[in-house]
């Protein structure tokens, strides 16, 4: 008698091990090309928070204008700090300098950016004198170029430029009360050698500084509307 022929169960077999392991790389791989690494993702995130920042740094800016008085009624911006306790340096109604650091314990917000330098701010001295407040027509005597060598202005005659020194931090005042070691490229420079001219511009190999400024008809529209100056 011949024996039943048991039917062939080829058809039913699972993946062997080789081709898991197969699958399994491909799938990692895939994974890999697809989730940004997370160094990049903190420099992202950090940057955000900084530029985030600085839009609240402006806001409380124009809080400030539009709540202090001066001796003659008008509206004034804050001094810098130039001595890195947070209040600014004023004598005689004046600032102690025009650049310095953005007053971050007078306006209660802004005390460092995300890698834990302070945020640098000069202020038009027809802006901040606590003795004659600033009028419709004073004119801010800053510029933010798109390069060093300024051929194109990215914004003129603004009053108000803050600005973040990155993730190099090259320039920048430091939490420890000191100053970074200067940058390397011109652009960069030109945000730390403390004179009029800044540089604002999408960042680069080397150049990472986040730069804001107050435009003249964005102080002078808020000061109308909170009834500050005719
Ligand atoms: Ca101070
Ligand atoms: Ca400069």
């Amino acid at each position: 008698m011949k024996p039943a022929v048991t039917p062939s169960l080829t058809f039913a077999r699972g993946f062997s091990l080789t081709e898991m392991a197969v699958v399994l790389v491909i799938v990692a791989i895939l994974i890999a090309g697809l989730v940004i690494p997370l160094a990049t993702q903190q420099d992202i995130r950090a940057r955000q928070d900084t530029e985030n920042m600085l839009t609240n740094l402006r806001e409380a800016l124009l809080g400030y204008a539009a709540s202090h008085a001066a001796g003659d009624g008008r509206p004034y911006l804050p001094c810098p700090d130039t001595d890195d306790d947070g209040r600014e340096n004023r004598a005689g109604g004046v600032c102690s300098g025009q650049e310095g650091r953005i007053p971050w314990a007078d306006l209660g917000l802004g005390r460092n950016d995300a890698w834990n330098n302070r945020y640098r701010y000069r202020v038009t001295a027809a802006f901040s004198s606590s003795a004659t407040g600033f009028t419709l027509a004073s004119a801010g005597d800053l510029n933010v170029c798109a390069d060093a060598a300024c051929a194109a202005s990215v914004a003129a005659s603004v009053p108000v430029v803050v600005l973040s020194h990155g993730a190099n931090g090259a320039g920048a005042f430091n939490m420890a009360g000191g100053t970074n070691p200067a940058p390397a490229g011109a652009d960069e420079l030109e945000n730390t050698d403390g004179d009029t001219t800044f540089v604002g511009k999408t960042p680069d190999t080397a150049f990472d500084d986040l730069v804001t400024w107050i435009p003249p008809s964005v102080l002078v529209n808020r000061m109308i509307t909170t009834g500050k100056l005719p």
